[in-house]
């Protein structure tokens, strides 16, 4: 039997991993593409990657995006690239702007001449959501606050005006915040369980953080990306939130987090207003009940098994690697 082909944008980035994982263990042929760098950073999938094929593409370039469509002939693409860390996207805002929204555009383009049937996974964001009155739903107005959630609305508009315009099968998941141990280093979560680590084995002396009131919804990761496959398993395509349905402030994490390994967080944080953004998300909590009902979806890992699971990985690594980043 044939193997079902998947493209994966974005391979290399925290949900890139753990897709490629999952996508592999369902028995697909895996495509993931990659933007050239002069160096490797292959450390999250580097134990899957001789089972991948790489192609590579970036999202500014029209002809390399049509180029991974053609070459990976897939059933299923998942778009995961993104310039995804809100912060710079205020330093960065039109590069985000051509990233995060127009190269959605670009990739729809590349799959309507090339392979109009795939079926199509778009990352949206809670970010969409911005200031509106939590819980957030599918009937949640939009109301975003940075130029990585205007982004990420316009991302999502144009998938589904895709669909609507040439009957493309095209997904938005808005996925709520999702960490693991392969999260980057600048994400509050991993920028906690990293400092945690670091202060309990003597190499830090505090963690200097900035809004500690912001609430979100904080997942796991390998929760997540199999509401994205299952979204594409449906008979119809549509658009689906995806959370936990617990918020959690980041003074609450940093209570989790420094709880774990017997310290007072209140001794460590420092707040540092340097670190505040210019327009604040101040609660995002999903209603996920559609992908439950529709989806038969539920996350396995709860907030403070993922903290701990966070602060242990971080734990080792540092001891394995001498205190390095
Ligand atoms: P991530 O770790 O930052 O990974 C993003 C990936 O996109 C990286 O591998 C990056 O490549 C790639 N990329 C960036 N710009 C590109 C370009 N111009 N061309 C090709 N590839 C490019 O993000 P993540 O946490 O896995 O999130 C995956 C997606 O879900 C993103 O679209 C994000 O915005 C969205 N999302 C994430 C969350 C969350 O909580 N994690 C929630 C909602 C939505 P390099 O490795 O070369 O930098
Ligand atoms: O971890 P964060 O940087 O994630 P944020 O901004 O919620 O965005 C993440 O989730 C989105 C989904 O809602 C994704 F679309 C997006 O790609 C990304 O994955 O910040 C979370 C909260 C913010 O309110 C921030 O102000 O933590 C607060 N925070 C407080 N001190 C901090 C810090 N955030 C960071 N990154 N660093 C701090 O020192």
């Amino acid at each position: 039997m044939t193997k079902k082909r998947a493209l994966i944008t974005g391979i290399l980035g925290q949900d890139g991993s753990y897709l490629a994982e999952f996508l592999l263990s369902k028995g697909y042929e895996v495509f993931g593409m990659v933007r050239r760098s002069s160096v490797e950073r292959y450390d999250r999938i580097a134990h899957i990657k001789d089972n991948l094929t790489l192609l590579q593409g970036d999202l500014l370039d029209q002809y390399s995006l049509t180029q991974a469509v053609k070459d990976s002939d897939p059933v299923e693409v998942y778009n995961l690239a993104a310039q995804s860390f809100v912060p710079t996207s205020w330093n960065q805002p039109v590069l985000t702007g051509e990233f995060t929204a127009l190269g959605v555009t670009r990739l729809l383009e590349a799959i309507r001449q090339v392979s109009p049937e795939v079926r199509f996974y778009q990352a949206s964001s809670s970010e969409c959501f911005g200031s509106a009155k939590p819980p957030q739903n599918e009937n949640t107005p939009f109301h975003p606050k940075s130029p990585y959630g205007i982004a990420k609305v316009y991302a999502f508009w144009i998938t589904v005006n895709y669909r609507e315009s040439y009957g493309m099968w095209n997904c938005n998941g808005i996925l709520f915040n999702h960490e693991s141990p392969r999260r980057g280093m600048e994400f509050v979560t991993r920028k906690v369980s990293d400092g945690v680590a670091r202060i309990k084995l003597g190499l830090a002396k505090e963690l200097r953080l900035g809004n500690l009131d912001a609430k979100r919804d904080w997942g796991f990761a390998g929760d997540f990306i199999k509401a994205m496959w299952l979204m594409l398993q449906q008979p119809r395509p549509d658009d689906y939130v995806i959370g936990t349905g617990i918020a959690n402030s980041v003074r609450e994490l940093c209570e989790v987090a420094f709880s774990h390994v017997g310290l007072d967080w209140k001794k460590y944080v420092k707040v540092d207003k340097k670190l505040f953004r210019p327009a604040e998300v101040d609660y995002l909590v999903a209603d996920a009940s559609k992908a439950k009902r529709v989806l038969g979806w539920k996350p396995k890992v709860s907030f403070k098994q993922l903290i701990a699971m966070m602060v242990d990985a971080d734990l080792a690594r540092l001891k394995a690697n001498g205190g390095k980043k």
